[in-house]
């Protein structure tokens, strides 16, 4: 045999293994054979690089590093879903589409808790995989997605076809990574979704490579002739691709909502996080008669199943201290699966909310998380008292600094007004170095403590002065010079972030991230905001005369303009970056959006608009090009007219964005 006939030979018997294992888990090859015969078919390609196969299992390891995720433009536009909260909802759904169809059946399948990505493939060969992103413009992921065993490289039939589905990371390598992590003190993920986009995003594909990744496949957009979604899935199998087998057909919504209760109970058993069911009209040829909005196709629904709630015993209410200086009491409580993860904390916010669940000390207490991620005290449960609860008193001084609390009439927090508390000051630092906020890679809560602890950082500021302590900071345990180097140019590097993340790692009252977005596209610079009036920030439509008074408090303190002057000596950005994804009407315009959309959220017509290169402002002056005005629109609808400024429906608005999309 030939060494390129071998080459071919171990190709095609790697794979098929793979395939077994992989899509159909059914193994047909041990372990040891199988690593045996990958070594022995990197050594032949080694030595004959130009017999190397492109769908060759040796491609699955990863190596490509990218330095950004590529922008990809969707050929069809990847939609999300309708979602239904309950069975009435789907009873209503099934007459809406009774009246178009009469003899309509669905076919219901599992929702995978993940990503969506879509698989493009040329003469049958991977060309591309991207995520949803804003259902028109996503990221290209193709070195990582080659990563996943699941993913065919080359299918069984030289065809052009797109595929959508769902990237996941099965229950037991997520708890695995997690294990893992905590072994090396990194950040834990929240759940298998999280960890599966976390995964996918790392830039080193070698490092998605050890990540475990899997995939379902639902979706067949082109390329095969099928006529109807039972068919797309079984023809999508036949191909070579995963699909989950749990699906149903089901003529009537008694036999959908039967599956959904069958499917609910054998949740907790399944080896990976479904979120709910989706139910999508069977045949094909009905979903062009039955329609989409603009951002969901009408033929489908999401059933979301209830968040899931676990009881168990209040052990203690601690107290923290925030960047702001609120107080906030927290219950800890005996450890407890939630959805997937292990619990044992979660906010009580404040005094008033724990008084109105009339939440004692020892009570056994209803646990959920809400949105999926965060967990939420839900009530006390009085009937399981045995007298040996005790009542809730709250605290009169600062847990951290012992001065004394202060509650502001009107608000239900207690701050700790101590400009030098050092709970307060270390929770400023770590807000700020946070991903959500100024995302120093590296320099996470215990790094950060510890700095704080030995006198290296007490401000902001000092953060940006490290470099200049490099010697000192190798010196100290556990750090070394690679470590310090990796976080002196992190922290360089962060020096780049765009304002908003400025403005939000500031920490200013009532000023979260959306907040802070809206400021550093409202007014672009710094320099505006430290310059800004009290009565043009009210008049900003999504910022109320709390939120505004707060901000503009905090830029004419003398305190924070010198904080913020020392920040732009220190070299970090202070203006406003504008990314240009697609060219096109909306390019360079400033954009007001007013009234209720019917199709989009306000977020997402705005991050269409800046895809498209357009800027949305809050408010109609003279200086806006255009106002586009969905149901109830009002005042700014009226004043844009008056002022002669263009404005457009939501429904031409639409239409617009479909000619990019199909573009
Ligand atoms: C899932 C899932 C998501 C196809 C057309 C609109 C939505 N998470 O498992 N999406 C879809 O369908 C797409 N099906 C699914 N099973």
């Amino acid at each position: 045999m030939s060494i390129k006939e071998r080459i071919d030979e171990l190709v095609k018997i790697l794979n098929q293994a793979n395939y077994d294992y992989y899509v159909l888990d059914k193994p047909t090859l041990e372990d040891y054979e199988y690593d045996k015969l990958l070594v022995e078919l990197e050594s032949l390609e080694k030595a004959n690089p130009d017999l190397i196969h492109e769908d060759s299992p040796t491609k699955r390891v990863g190596g490509e590093v990218l330095k950004k995720f590529e922008s990809v433009n969707h050929d069809i536009p990847m939609m999300s879903l309708q979602d239904a909260f309950s069975f009435e909802e789907l009873r209503e759904f099934d007459e809406r589409i009774r009246k178009i169809s009469p003899n309509v059946s669905y076919v219901s399948e599992l929702k995978i808790d993940g990503l969506s990505v879509s698989l493009k493939y040329e003469n049958g060969k991977l060309v591309r995989a991207a995520t949803r992103g804003n259902g028109i413009v996503g990221e290209n992921i193709t070195s990582n997605v080659k990563t996943i065993k699941s993913v065919p490289l080359k299918l069984k039939e030289a065809i052009n076809t797109e595929v959508r589905g769902e990237i996941y990371m099965p229950k037991k390598s997520f708890i695995a990574l997690n294990e893992e992590r905590l072994q090396n003190e990194e950040e834990l993920f929240a759940n298998c979704r999280n960890a599966a986009a976390g995964s996918i995003r790392q830039l080193d594909s070698k490092v998605a490579a050890k990540r475990k990744l899997d995939v379902f496949l639902y979706y067949l957009t082109s390329g095969i002739n099928v006529s109807t979604q039972e068919e797309s899935l079984q023809k999508m199998s036949e191909m070579g691709f995963k699909v989950n087998p749990n699906y149903r057909l089901c003529h009537t919504i008694d036999d959908v909502i039967n599956y959904i209760t069958e499917m609910g109970a054998l949740r907790p058993n399944l080896p990976y996080d479904i979120d709910g069911i989706v139910i999508k009209v069977n045949d094909l040829a009905s979903h062009h008669e039955i329609g989409e909005t603009a951002k969901y196709p009408k033929w489908a629904i999401a059933y979301k199943f209830p968040p899931e709630e676990v009881h168990t015993k209040l052990q203690s209410i601690t107290f923290q201290v925030g960047r702001t200086g609120s107080i906030t009491p927290v219950a800890n409580f005996k450890p407890v699966f939630v959805q997937g993860s292990l619990i044992s904390r979660a906010t009580l916010h404040n005094e008033d909310f724990i008084k109105e669940r009339d939440i004692h000390l020892g009570d056994t207490i209803v646990i959920r998380k809400a949105g999926d991620v965060i967990p939420e005290v839900v009530k006390a449960l009085p009937e399981e008292r045995d007298g040996s609860e005790v009542l809730f008193e709250m605290i009169k001084t600062c847990p951290s600094c012992g001065s004394n609390l202060v509650r502001i009439p009107g608000e239900a927090d207690y701050f700790c007004k101590n400009p030098n508390c050092k709970e307060k000051i270390i929770n400023g630092l770590i807000h700020f170095s946070s991903k959500a906020a100024y995302d120093i890679d590296t320099l996470g809560d215990k790094l950060v403590i510890s700095l704080y602890e030995k006198g290296f950082i007490k401000s902001i500021p000092d953060i940006f002065k490290l470099n200049d302590k490099k010697d000192e900071l190798i010196k100290l345990e556990r750090m070394g010079e690679k470590s310090v180097n990796k976080l002196l140019s992190a922290i360089e590097e962060s020096k780049k972030n765009p304002l908003d993340r400025l403005i939000f790692g500031l920490g200013i009252r009532h000023c979260g991230a959306k907040v802070s977005k809206i400021l550093a596209n409202e007014f672009l610079t710094m320099d505006a905001l430290l310059n800004v009036s009290l009565e043009t920030l009210a008049n900003i439509d999504s910022i109320g005369s709390v939120i505004a008074s707060d901000v503009y408090t905090f830029f004419h303190d003398e305190k924070n303009i010198d904080l913020i002057q020392e920040l732009k000596n220190l070299g970090l950005r202070m203006e406003e970056e504008k990314k240009i994804i697609q060219e096109s009407v909306f390019t360079g315009k400033k954009i007001v959006l007013t009234g209720s959309f019917k199709d989009y959220g306000r977020a997402e017509a705005k991050n269409l608009i800046e895809s498209l290169g357009g800027k949305t402002v809050d408010s109609v002056s003279k200086n806006t090009d255009l106002v586009i005005y969905g149901e109830k629109a009002g005042s700014k609808l009226d004043k844009a007219k008056t002022l002669g400024i263009s404005v457009m429906s939501e429904d031409e608005f639409i239409n617009i964005i479909k000619e990019y999309i199909n573009e």
